[in-house]
């Protein structure tokens, strides 16, 4: 007997608060509706970003929700309207949509599209579906979608033009790491800083996706590759992906960009902020050469105000710029995905832990903590 058409009631893990650890609970996934295809999470990785919704801290936050933006899976079924995907097919859900008809989608120039972000806040935003309904309900209460994705559910409902159809032979409890971490800070290197060979670079905030950046500047053949980060226990692990050097700002008796300066003659090629918060954007730019010396920025920070920056530090010839899931599309990461298999990248040294989906709150706790990298949940 097919699930198609039906509900079905599987495990989630629900954030009900903010500041309290998420429950694993019985919800009911309703069946896909147009354009919209349900997808069996099979593996998922836990990102810094899927915390910040549910700091207390967070203005702006909607709950309940079932979070999740970095997971791969098996399509289920798939509603009225769906073509490019089919029952049984692997997919990866992407929190970047694209709609193929909007400006931006029709741009070689960005991986933006209306459908991603119609306020201000990526974080916050793809909380419903196109009809502004949920399809999870829990208790009978309607629990909230989160980044178009929410992995941590056995079952999930996404929009077609958020999928991504992979290989039937990818290995989904890896390259659910292309979901979010890896794509992301690896994107930010190769695709928007376009980072050069022989060229300097900073790379700020060693957590998946800076890693992930560090790889992506390694493999774009960078020369000197400065790993920051206020954790040195960070620090064995950047250097084996390609760090060159590796500082602790809190081990300095002069602010970190200043070190960099000095190491590099006048400031790298370019940093890249997977950190965030104002303090390390300013270190992004000011450890960054006069002349040419190119910023990208990553991270964003809970409440965070941001950069104050002088018009000078941009006349001498910086640039700034924002990337958001390394300039990736539904397009693109399958290819991402049999670069894996073919070797160009590893991905297993992203992986810190293992853990069964219900394990949940210890995977938090390991990131919370500074002890992981990445936990794979396996569901
Ligand atoms: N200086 C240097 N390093 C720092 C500092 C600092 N001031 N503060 C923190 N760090 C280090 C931490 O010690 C940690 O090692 C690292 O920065 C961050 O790593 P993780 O593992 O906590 O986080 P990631 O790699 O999973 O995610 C980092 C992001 C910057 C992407 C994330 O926190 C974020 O800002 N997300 C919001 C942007 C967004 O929504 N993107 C889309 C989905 S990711
Ligand atoms: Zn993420």
């Amino acid at each position: 007997m097919g699930t198609k058409g039906k509900v079905i009631k599987c495990k989630a893990a629900i954030a009900w608060e903010a500041g309290k650890p998420l429950s694993i609970e019985e919800v009911e996934v309703a069946p896909p509706k147009a354009h919209e295809v349900r997808v069996q999470i099979i593996a998922a990785g836990l990102c810094r970003s899927d915390t910040h919704v549910i700091n207390p801290k967070f203005e702006g936050a909607f709950l309940p929700v079932i979070l999740g933006h970095e997971g791969a899976g098996i399509v289920e079924s798939v509603g009225p309207g769906v073509t490019n995907v089919k029952p049984g097919d692997k997919v990866i859900p992407l929190y970047v949509p694209h709609c193929r008809k909007c400006k931006f989608c029709q741009s070689p120039l960005t991986n933006f599209c209306t459908k991603f972000s119609e306020h201000k806040n990526p974080i916050i935003e793809q909380e419903l579906m196109d009809d502004k309904t949920s399809r999870f309900t829990c208790k009978g209460k309607s629990i909230y979608h989160f980044l178009g994705i929410s992995a941590f559910s056995q079952y999930t409902v996404v929009k077609d033009i958020n999928l991504a159809k992979i290989d039937d032979d990818a290995n989904l409890k890896r390259v659910c790491l292309i979901g979010c971490g890896f794509s992301t800070g690896y994107g930010a290197a190769i695709n928007d800083a376009k980072v050069t060979p022989g060229s300097t670079c900073a790379v700020f905030g060693l957590g998946g996706v800076g890693l992930s950046a560090v790889i992506g500047c390694k493999t774009a053949g960078a020369s000197r590759i400065i790993a920051v980060d206020i954790n040195s226990d960070k620090f064995a692990k950047a250097k084996a992906l390609g760090a060159t050097d590796c500082l602790n700002p809190r081990e300095l008796n002069k602010p970190v960009q200043d070190v960099i300066v000095e190491m590099t003659n006048g400031g790298v090629d370019f940093a890249i902020d997977c950190a965030g918060g104002s303090e390390v954007m300013k270190a992004t730019v000011d450890c960054t050469t006069v002349g040419w010396g190119s910023c990208t920025f990553v991270g964003v920070n809970v409440n965070d105000k941001g950069l104050t920056i002088s018009p000078v530090e941009l006349i001498l010839g910086r640039t700034l710029r924002g990337s958001s899931f390394g300039g990736w599309d539904v397009d693109t990461v399958p290819k991402l995905v049999s670069d894996y298999k073919n070797g160009k990248f590893n991905l297993e040294a992203l992986v810190t832990h293992t853990l069964p989906f219900e394990k949940i709150n210890e995977a938090l706790d390991l990131l919370k903590q500074g002890k992981s990298i990445r936990t794979i949940l396996i569901y």
